[in-house]
C-alpha cells in the first residue's frame, strides 16, 4: 500500500487497517529475540504492571506463569532508559509525516512504548489516550486483535459518562469466553497480527490485544493533521484528570500550550484547523449561552424565583 492510499482509505476515514510487513525490515526483527535482550538489557528495569522490575527477572516470572492474567512489560520510558532499543525501529513511512505533540518538546505526553509478554497477556478494552491514534508493530510472537467503532461499545464493555471508568470482566480470557460470541452481531472487527506487521489503531476507536503466543511489540501514539480536530476536542472538552501521559501538575492548561505551540509553528494547515476548532468552540459557548438565557427568560416569565 503507497502512503498516500493510507492517508486517503484508512487515516482520513479513521478506518483500522492492517499494514503487512511494514516492519519486516527493522533492524529489531533480527536483533530482538528474548536471549539477545536478556543479554544486553537483562538487569534494566522496565515498568511492569506500575512497578519496576529488571528484565531478566520478568521473563523468569513470565516462564512460570499460567495466569489468566500475567504480568505485562509495558514502557513508556524504554527510550530512555535504553537508548539502544529506539535505534532498532524507526517510524513507518505511512505515520512519519506528523506528531504534532513533537511540538511541545519535553512537554508531551508519553508516546511511544515497549511491549513485552507472554501468551494470554495482552490489553483489555480501552479507547487510546488524549484521542490520539496509533501503529502498533508486532516484532516477534502473533496478536490478536479486536477492534469496534468509537460510537459501539463492545459486548460486556460498559464505560462512564466521561470514558474515565471502563466496566469489563478482569481478564481478556474472561471476555472471550462471555462475550467473543456476541462481537461479531456488534460490529466487531478482527485480526491477527503476526512479526513485521503494524496495525493501524485509528483515533477513538475501542481495542483489545491478546497474544497467542509470547510477543514483542512496539507502539506509538501520534497527533496528525488527520486527528488534531479530535484531539483538540478531548483536551477541551475532558477534565484534566482524563489528560494522561504528563505528570499530574503539568495536565492543566495542556490544551492551551498545544495550541499555542500550533499557531507558533506558522504553518497553514495547522492553523486553519485551530482557527476552525476555535471557531467551533466559540459557537458550542453561544448556543449554551442562549439555552441557559432562554431557560431563564422562560422561567422569569413564569414568575419563577428561587426562595433563597
Ligand atoms: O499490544 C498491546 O497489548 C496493545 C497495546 C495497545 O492497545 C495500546 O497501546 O493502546
Amino acid at each position: 500500500m503507497s502512503v498516500d492510499e493510507f492517508r486517503e482509505k484508512y487515516e482520513s476515514l479513521n478506518i483500522p487497517v492492517v499494514i503487512r510487513g511494514a516492519a519486516k525490515n527493522w533492524p529489531a526483527m533480527k536483533k530482538w529475540t528474548r536471549q539477545a535482550l536478556v543479554r544486553k538489557f537483562g538487569a534494566i528495569d522496565f515498568t511492569v504492571g506500575g512497578y519496576e522490575m529488571a528484565l531478566k527477572d520478568f521473563f523468569a516470572c513470565s516462564d512460570g506463569c499460567s495466569d489468566d492474567t500475567p504480568l505485562y512489560l509495558f514502557d513508556p520510558l524504554f527510550g530512555e532508559k535504553a537508548p539502544e532499543l529506539a535505534n532498532d525501529y524507526t517510524v513507518p513511512e505511512y505515520f512519519a509525516r506528523d506528531d504534532l505533540f513533537k511540538l511541545l518538546s519535553d512537554d508531551r505526553p508519553h508516546y511511544r512504548w515497549l511491549i513485552v509478554g507472554p501468551s494470554k497477556s495482552g490489553s483489555i478494552f480501552h479507547k487510546d489516550p488524549n484521542a490520539t491514534s496509533a501503529w502498533n508493530a508486532c516484532i516477534t510472537g502473533r496478536k490478536r486483535w479486536i477492534m469496534f467503532k468509537p460510537n459501539q461499545n463492545p459486548p460486556g464493555v460498559y464505560p462512564s459518562a466521561d470514558g474515565a471508568e471502563v466496566a469489563q470482566p478482569h481478564s481478556l480470557v474472561e471476555w472471550f469466553t462471555s462475550f467473543y460470541e456476541f462481537a461479531n452481531k456488534e460490529g466487531a472487527l478482527e485480526c491477527v497480527c503476526e512479526p513485521g506487521d503494524v496495525l493501524f489503531v485509528p483515533s477513538g476507536w475501542w481495542h483489545m490485544a491478546l497474544n497467542l503466543t509470547e510477543c514483542i511489540a512496539i507502539t506509538q501514539n501520534y497527533v496528525s493533521v488527520a486527528n488534531l480536530p479530535k484531539v483538540l476536542d478531548f483536551l477541551d472538552t475532558k477534565c484534566e484528570n482524563l489528560v494522561s501521559g504528563l505528570d499530574k501538575n503539568r495536565r492543566g492548561g495542556l490544551s492551551d500550550r498545544f495550541v499555542a505551540a500550533l499557531r507558533a509553528s506558522g504553518d497553514d494547515a495547522l492553523l486553519a484547523i485551530v482557527d476552525a476548532h476555535a471557531r467551533k468552540k466559540t459557537s458550542a459557548t453561544q448556543k449554551a449561552k442562549s439555552i441557559i438565557g432562554d431557560a431563564f427568560a422562560t422561567a422569569s416569565a413564569s414568575s419563577f424565583s428561587f426562595s433563597f
